[in-house]
């Protein structure tokens, strides 16, 4: 019997920077001949969790701030599978803010997809740490590409906007490409406006700076990568484009994960491991 899954259609405010998103990730699945069944999605909460109603792949909501302990599991427990994590800035960078420092540092292979908005959309607009200056009285917003640069355990760090969502395509495309690799943890924040409590479009365009059209940046090259983002806030812009793209030891190589050893590919059906539970009993059950 065949089972077929029909994504619904997202239910984000006309214009939410969300749907660039969805098109970008979903263009990205395709051109990289993901099929379904070996894609999961693993969605915080918030407007942008909602995603993983949108794609055909199967999915599953974590709890708030939880989508990368979660998707570190499921990635360790089924190296055969894509895992995305997906969710907001206020899920990904302040109640699950620790989370990422470790995945930075860990560099599971999986990718990351972080709605960056700078509020709370879904609970009506609260600032989060990346709210800028003119909602949080001069606060300086938070840049997780400069905190992912700071661990020296990370892989790959980009950056996109909704508004040139071809280029967001493609650097979630090597964002996937890192991870079923097996290279490790693949870290995206899209730029991603919210019209209805944070309307930030008009201000991107002056703002974002697009590294990517450096020939002379070296995106292996940690030590530049840092001292360009750096220079670049300091003159209020944001860099956007693969900002770092490099090797290093991964959570799956240190733990040894491989297919035959894989728990959720395991044999566990009762008949098939008969004496195996048996001796299980006999040792271990008085
Ligand atoms: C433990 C817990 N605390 C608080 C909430 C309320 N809550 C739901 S979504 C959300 C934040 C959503 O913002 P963000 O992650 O930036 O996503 P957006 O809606 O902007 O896409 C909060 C605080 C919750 N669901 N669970
Ligand atoms: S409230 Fe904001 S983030 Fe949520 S769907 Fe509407 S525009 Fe998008």
């Amino acid at each position: 019997m065949t089972l077929t899954f029909k994504p619904k259609a997202p239910i984000w405010c006309a214009g939410c920077g969300h749907f660039g998103v969805h098109t970008a990730l979903t263009h990205a699945l395709k051109a990289a001949h993901v099929p379904a069944h070996e894609a999961l999605i693993i969605a915080g909460i918030g407007c942008s969790g909602s995603i993983q109603n949108n794609l055909n792949a199967y999915g599953y909501h974590a709890l708030h701030g939880r989508v990368l302990p979660t998707a570190t599991g499921a990635a360790l427990a089924n190296p055969n599978l894509l895992v995305i994590g997906a969710g907001g800035d206020g899920d990904g960078y302040a109640i699950g803010g620790g989370h990422l420092l470790h995945s930075f540092k860990r560099n599971p292979s999986l990718v990351y997809i972080v709605m960056n908005n700078g509020v709370y959309g879904l609970t009506k607009g609260q600032n989060s740490p990346t709210a800028g200056a003119a909602l949080t009285n001069g606060e300086a917003p938070l840049d997780a590409v400069q905190l992912g640069l700071s661990v020296s355990g990370s892989t790959f760090i980009a950056r996109g906007f909704v508004g040139w969502w071809d280029q967001l395509a493609t650097l979630i495309g090597e964002g996937i490409q890192h991870a079923r690799a097996h290279c490790g943890f693949a870290f995206i924040e899209a730029i991603s406006p919210c019209v209805t409590y944070n309307d930030t479009y008009p201000e991107w365009d002056g703002k974002l700076a697009d590294i990517s059209r450096d020939e002379a940046y070296d995106p292996t090259d940690r030590v530049q990568a840092m001292s360009r983002v750096m220079r670049l806030s300091e003159q209020g812009k944001l860099a956007v484009g693969k900002i770092l793209h490099t090797t290093g030891s991964t959570l799956d190589q240190r733990h040894n994960v491989s297919a035959q050893r894989a728990p959720a590919l395991q044999d566990v059906l009762p008949a098939n491991n008969v004496s195996t539970y048996e001796a299980i009993a006999r040792d271990h059950l008085v």
